[in-house]
């Protein structure tokens, strides 16, 4: 066996390891939702066929030819019986595209299909595309929003960083084929984790947005808009109401964005976003539940204080750390909830919760009062009801006896 031969085994076998790797759940969970083992997709899952040219005359020390950085922020989607992630991959060039990796179970097994999306472009070509949210509209079509980023066309040389971000928007009918539409115009100079609602509102398409006054920082922007469009194939929403604003002292201070599309409940829209703060070590990503109105999508009815998920362990390190993101979520036929992250700007991981709990958690979970002293107060409650709770059940085993 040559050398080539003999490394290019090594690196077949481990990929093969890493992909047929069984997730496990976490011991000892919190209740409403359990962690699992493994993270389900990393830079590592991309197929070797991807990064090395295979031929030995071309490439004689099998050296990588293509290096993925990074599988992360992915849109998810059940899709003839397999859970599908639009996972965003980077390349070591620091360019993202989207590829499809597909589960048999949800939370293991993932592989990625043989070629990523070619995403067809508009008029003004995308420098990088990334998180894509995918929603199945009741007009039949699957629609991928996305964030496309390019130079700020006013940025002065010196400046290599400034950039816009707006609402990128496709849609497919097989996952393959993808039609690009025309990015959302809205009156907001930059947008970034926009979401397509799943239902008709007045007969037009509903939105999620999230308005901002720069690339990175909020400015006046910065809370989940809503708005309305007459037609995703020319997307203009003229007026956007924010129906859940970042706020002084949470975990979402410096700006908050819609995660996944919402999940239709018998009690209202389940939302999962994600929050930021400002710390001395830098932004802190968090996300965050809340629940909307059946027939008032801007009416918050409940909302738990803090946050639903934070970094924890090993997902607090990565290219950017202290982050997890969601923008992908499936509700299975029995109502098992898949919750994919991704930690770090690194590696996605599921966290697996049901309908009725995450319900339970949002209706029941007190509200953030803004103020400690009514954290206490909320606190007081739970020992207070607890206390009277056991003696009560003490007082009858007593009389029991
Ligand atoms: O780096 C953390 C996240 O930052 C951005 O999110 P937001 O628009 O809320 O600031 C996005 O670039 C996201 O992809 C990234 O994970």
């Amino acid at each position: 066996m040559t050398e080539f031969e003999k490394r290019l085994r090594q690196l077949e076998d481990s990929y093969q390891q890493l992909i047929t790797k069984p997730n496990i759940k976490q011991e000892i969970g919190n209740g409403i939702f359990d962690r699992y083992q493994n993270p389900i997709l990393t830079a590592a899952h991309a197929p070797v066929f991807w990064r090395y040219d295979l031929n030995p005359q071309t490439n004689p020390y099998l050296m990588e030819r293509f290096g993925i950085n990074a599988a992360f922020n992915a849109g998810a989607i059940k899709w003839a019986n397999k859970y599908l992630l639009v996972v965003r991959v980077e390349g070591l060039d620091r360019k993202s595209f989207f590829a499809v990796a597909e589960s048999p179970n949800g939370v293991d097994n993932f592989t990625f299909w043989d070629y990523p999306i070619d995403l067809p472009q508009t008029d003004e070509p995308d420098t990088n595309v990334y998180d894509m949210r995918l929603t199945e509209h009741e007009d039949g079509w699957v629609y991928g929003l996305f964030c496309t980023e390019r130079r700020d066309p006013d940025a002065p040389a010196s400046d290599q960083s400034m950039a816009v971000a707006a609402c990128g928007i496709a849609r497919t009918k097989d996952m393959i084929e993808w039609e690009r539409l025309p990015d959302l115009v809205t009156n907001s100079p930059q947008q970034r984790n926009v979401v397509l609602h799943p239902e008709f509102v007045e007969g037009k398409y509903a939105l999620y947005t999230r308005p901002q006054d720069g690339f990175i920082s909020a400015g006046t922007g910065g809370g989940i808009g809503f708005g309305l469009t007459e037609s995703m194939e020319d997307a203009v929403i003229d007026e956007e109401t924010i129906i859940d604003n970042k706020n002084y002292h949470t975990v979402y201070e410096a700006k908050n964005g819609q995660g996944p599309t919402p999940i239709k409940t018998i009690n209202g829209w389940l939302h999962l976003a994600h929050g930021v703060r400002n710390t001395a070590a830098g932004l802190r990503y968090v996300l965050y539940m809340f629940m909307t109105d059946l027939d008032d999508l801007t009416k918050v009815l409940y909302k738990p204080a803090g946050y639903f998920l934070a970094p924890e362990g090993e997902e607090r390190i990565g290219d950017v750390s202290n982050v997890v993101f969601s923008n992908g979520w499936i509700k299975d036929n029995d109502d098992t909830v898949y919750i994919y992250y991704a930690s770090s700007d690194t590696r996605m991981h599921v966290a697996v919760s049901t309908v009725d709990k995450l319900l339970d958690y949002v209706m029941n979970t007190p509200e953030d009062g803004l103020r400690s002293s009514l954290s206490v107060n909320s606190l007081n409650r739970i020992i207070d009801n607890n206390k009277n709770f056991l003696r009560a059940e003490k007082d009858a085993v007593i009389q029991a006896s």
